[in-house]
């Protein structure tokens, strides 16, 4: 009888030591959690738009600047901005030099449109646009409308500047200082952002191996790159260019920042 009590009494101090025990462990994951600051940030409706927590923000190169910015959107904005796109692509333009306008050139074979003033009014927009402003420390009223691009097969954009070379596009609203590119789609060979003057190293554009840096188009990527320098002046390093698609079909994201409030 008294080893019964004993028997008893041991498994009863065990249990409960390991629900003290347990208990305890609860609480310290709790504080961790909450010193990460993470839980004060579920109902904060900035928290959500500028994604916090998820983004993770790495520099590639100082000279040129350029910024990868991972899980920048969310897999449903990356549909949502191909989706509206897509009835209204049209063949790309580039700047010409001469006059400023838009024009057809074999540098740039994707397709492409800008969202309207309208689209811009709809919150999902307004999000990214928010985003946008925020990570790159450029107000939302310096960028230009979010383009999309598309490129199929054998589609590429030859290696140039963002910046403006003419004297006409730079009076309203200023230079373009910077670019976020943002990718729509995984299911595509080749396609990656090439900086030929970004270092040293070796990489794969579209099925060449080359010199300086490539960045893959993985969805809901986004790079962030300075077309001027500190000194306000165009960077000879921005140089880039977008690969030959191999395979798959690349659709991407692009809004050009300028020096000054931009209303097109
Ligand atoms: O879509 C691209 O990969 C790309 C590459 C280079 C876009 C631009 N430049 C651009 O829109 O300026
Ligand atoms: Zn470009």
């Amino acid at each position: 009888m008294a080893g019964m009590k004993f028997v008893f009494g041991l498994l009863t101090f065990v249990t409960v030591g390991m629900i003290v025990g347990a208990l305890f462990q609860l609480a310290f994951i709790r504080r961790l959690e909450e010193s990460s600051g993470i839980p004060h940030w579920v109902d904060d409706k900035e928290a959500v738009v500028l994604h916090l927590g998820i983004v993770k923000p790495e520099v590639l190169s100082w000279s040129p600047r350029i910024i990868l910015f991972r899980n920048f959107l969310s897999m449903e904005e990356c549909d949502y901005l191909r989706a509206i796109a897509r009835p209204r692509l049209k063949i790309s333009n580039v700047v010409d030099r001469k006059t400023g306008k838009g024009v057809k050139s074999g540098v740039r074979t994707s397709s492409g449109m800008f969202l309207s003033p309208e689209e811009r009014k709809y919150p999902i927009i307004q999000a990214i646009e928010r985003r946008i402003s925020i990570y790159s420390q450029i107000p939302e009223e310096n960028g230009e409308h979010i383009q999309v691009l598309r490129y199929e097969k054998n589609q590429f954009y030859q290696p140039h500047y963002d910046f403006f070379s003419d004297p006409f596009n730079v009076q309203r609203g200023g230079q373009r200082i910077a670019t976020m590119l943002m990718y729509l789609t995984d299911d595509v060979e080749g396609g990656e952002t090439y900086f030929p003057l970004a270092g040293s190293g070796e990489c794969t554009c579209g099925e060449k191996t080359v010199t300086g840096l490539c960045v893959k188009p993985i969805k809901g990527n986004a790079v962030l790159f300075w077309n001027t320098g500190l000194d306000g002046e165009g960077d000879l390093y921005s140089q880039h260019g977008g690969c030959e698609v191999v395979g798959g079909e690349k659709w991407s994201a692009t809004v050009w920042m300028r020096q000054g409030s931009v209303t097109f």
